[in-house]
């Protein structure tokens, strides 16, 4: 009697389904290429999206036919008066499956093993890129909610804004006065965590000119959404120019604005034409008690506020834990 109006849903529900997956897919890419990830501008985002790549299709071996033959065995040995399936209600083995579904999988596991170990080393965020050109250092510290940056080397700093010279590797000095967030340019490579009392050390590289889209990956609250930024990457001549114009026109940033910036609000962005000598390390010190790392209670070395204070003039990583 009310097997009609049921045999009409079981087929709405998948059809809808089924259209809402591909919206959900489609979407994004109509809505302008928002898949940045898997359009990296640099070395570290190319590893990046190869390792997502070949561990997709790894996964989709055993996924896509998983799926298929779900559809088909259900179809074939369905209930139907004039079924032609063989009905075997006793059988219970099959060597031959059995081989299949433990062989495939296992080759599976260890070409991911192989190839995930041989990218989380490759891709230790610590490691400087391979380049005939020194990195630029650029000092990032996460605050209440927004993002300074401090070149050390070029003497000047910025809000919410990074200029970068492209093809050339920079090595970003990771802190945070605030809660812990996450610093990411998802064109140029993975995020890493910015934690206050520790600092972390990550290389990048901008293979070409053009600006990519910068964000805090890690919620810490209010106007957590505007610590946004773009970079910039330009060629090395108008690098130069733009710190020049940056000491020119803009007022130094002293600890007194600093200490105003530093308090939770949102900002605009923002250029210094210098900044206090140290403040970079005097910001992962802040945290340390009695000499001893913010994190060295849960695996943080103890000398890791020292170890900071090395890794402007070396490459040292002591704290990344
Ligand atoms: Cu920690």
């Amino acid at each position: 009697m009310n097997k009609k109006p049921r045999s009409l849903i079981r087929i709405i529900i998948p059809v809808v389904l089924t259209l809402v997956t591909i919206a959900l897919i489609v979407w994004p890419m109509l809505a302008g290429g928002q898949y940045v990830v898997l359009d990296p501008k640099g070395p570290i985002g190319s590893s990046q999206r190869d390792l997502i790549v070949i561990s997709t299709i790894l996964c989709a071996v055993v996924i896509v036919p998983v799926l298929i033959l779900s559809a088909v065995i259900v179809w074939r040995y369905r209930d139907k008066p004039d079924n032609k399936a063989a009905y075997e209600p006793n059988w219970a083995h099959s060597t031959k499956a059995e081989a299949i579904w433990w062989t495939v999988p296992i080759i599976i596991i260890g070409l991911l093993a192989i190839v995930t170990i041989r990218y989380t080393y490759d891709l230790e965020p610590s490691k400087p890129l391979a380049s005939e050109k020194a990195p630029v250092t650029i000092q990032v510290s996460s605050l209440d909610w927004k993002w300074l940056f401090m070149y050390p080397e070029q003497g000047i700093a910025t809000v919410n804004t990074l200029n970068i010279p492209a093809d050339r590797p920079v090595k970003f000095e990771l802190t945070a006065d605030s809660p812990m967030n996450s610093f990411w340019i998802p064109q140029l490579g993975g995020q890493i965590y910015t934690m206050s009392g520790m600092a972390m050390t990550l290389y990048l590289q901008a293979d070409h000119e053009g600006q990519y889209w910068g964000s805090g990956a890690n919620f810490t609250g209010e106007h957590f959404a505007q610590m946004r930024f773009d970079v910039n990457a330009t060629s090395e001549e108008d690098f130069d120019k733009w710190v020049n114009d940056v000491k020119q026109q803009s007022q130094p940033l002293t600890q007194e604005t600093y200490n105003t910036l530093a308090e939770p609000g949102t900002s605009n962005v923002a250029y210094y034409s210098s900044f206090p000598e140290g403040l970079f390390q005097d910001i992962v010190t802040k945290y340390v008690i009695d000499g001893q790392g913010a994190h060295s209670k849960h695996g943080g070395s103890a000398d890791e506020a020292s170890g900071a204070k090395e890794s402007t003039t070396q490459d040292v990583d002591k704290s990344a834990n």
